[in-house]
């Protein structure tokens, strides 16, 4: 099998792709990515994979790799909320025209896409309920980030009904893990203490986030890829749902700081309250489990990584703050 990835120099891509060579090796892997700020060669300059630069929205590039490959994967997108705010263009370049741009070539060479999607499109739950999204939960995104996916998965729907492109969508949970770009909450934090900064909750820390380590993501988009269903939309979570300030709380107790040794900061604009989702329809049809369902334990290890991969986060570092800081003068 000839695999592309598009994304595959970022975070949850970059996991994607080392796995499939760690448990595949016999498919053969070309990445395209644009390496923004978010993407970074080093990630894959070990693995027997093609990296092409490139963006999802130039046509003749994408047409070209897709002509090549029997499936395609899409991770390539802008992903912070934060930065949205500031800037919706970019978001609108590559996660809606490359979608669409993706799509068409997948259109004409009949490839098989899996899109890789977020529960940001359902927008938020209310903090006291016990709600989570499904399938068919309402999409009603509330940041440009996430208004740019929910577009992106109205394309794939739309070209899968009306051109039979055998594509499928995936709207999971926020990830945690290895190689995780610091402007992150949990790599944030991480990194703040790391580099003797203080940790950064944004307003009152009660919003809620459903965590699930990085590789169980990767692992139920392989499912996916082999035995989903064309058309259909798989929920994936592990069903991990805390509040932003007990993670930090975890983060700053590992780290050997006082639970109070952060500063409160003002809080982001359109802030969802609460994500959770019902992953029982992805388990029971593709019989994908989480597998890392002990987030004390794959925060550890979270912190590991950064503690013992300094360089490939600390020259970043002031620049991220920086940016921070400045937005919020
Ligand atoms: P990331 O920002 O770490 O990586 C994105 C990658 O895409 C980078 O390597 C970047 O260089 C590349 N890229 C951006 N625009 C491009 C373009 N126009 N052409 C080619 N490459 C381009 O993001 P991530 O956290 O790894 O997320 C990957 C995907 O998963 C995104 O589509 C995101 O919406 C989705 N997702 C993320 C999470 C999460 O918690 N991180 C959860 C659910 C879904
Ligand atoms: O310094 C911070 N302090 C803080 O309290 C940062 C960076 C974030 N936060 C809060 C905001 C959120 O409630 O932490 C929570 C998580 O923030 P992010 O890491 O920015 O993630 P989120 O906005 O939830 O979106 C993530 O999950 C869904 C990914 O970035 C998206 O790409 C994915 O679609």
């Amino acid at each position: 099998m000839r695999l592309l990835v598009t994304g595959g120099a970022g975070f949850i891509g970059t996991n994607f792709v080392r796995m499939m060579v760690r448990e595949h090796p016999d498919i053969e892997i070309t990445v395209l990515d644009k390496l923004t700020y978010a993407g970074n060669a080093d990630n894959l300059a070990d693995l027997p994979v093609h990296l092409v630069v490139g963006d999802i929205a130039d046509a003749p590039v994408v047409d070209r790799l897709m002509s090549k490959t029997d499936v395609c994967v899409n991770f390539a997108a802008e992903s912070h909320v934060d930065n949205s705010l500031n800037d919706p263009e970019p978001f609108l370049h590559s996660n809606v025209i490359g979608t669409y741009t993706l799509l068409e070539a997948a259109r004409k060479y009949d490839v098989r896409f899996h899109h890789v999607s977020t529960d940001e499109v359902y927008g938020d739950l209310p903090l006291t309920s016990t709600e989570k999204f499904k399938p068919d939960s309402r999409y009603q995104p509330s940041s440009p980030y996430s208004a740019t996916k929910a577009a992106s998965d109205m394309l794939v729907h739309g070209w899968t009904r009306s051109f039979n492109v055998r594509a499928t969508i995936s709207n999971c949970s926020n990830n945690y893990g290895p190689y995780q770009h610091i402007e992150k909450f949990i790599p944030r934090q991480v990194t703040n203490l790391l580099s003797g900064r203080r940790a950064k909750l944004y307003g009152s820390g009660e919003n809620v986030r459903d965590w699930i380590y990085v590789l169980d993501h990767c692992h139920a988009i392989w499912e996916i890829l082999q035995h989903g269903t064309v058309g259909e939309t798989y929920l994936i979570g592990a069903d991990q749902q805390l509040s932003n300030r007990v993670v930090l709380a975890k983060i700053l107790s590992r780290m050997g700081q006082a639970p109070d040794d952060f500063d409160s900061v003002a809080d982001r604009p359109g802030h969802d309250r609460r994500y959770a989702i019902d992953a029982s329809q992805t388990i029971a049809e593709l019989g994908w489990q989480p597998q890392y369902t002990d987030f004390d334990a794959g925060l550890i290890a979270t912190v590991m990584w950064y503690q013992t991969h300094r360089d490939w986060w600390q020259a970043e570092k002031a620049a991220v703050e920086a940016n921070y800081h400045k937005r919020n003068q």
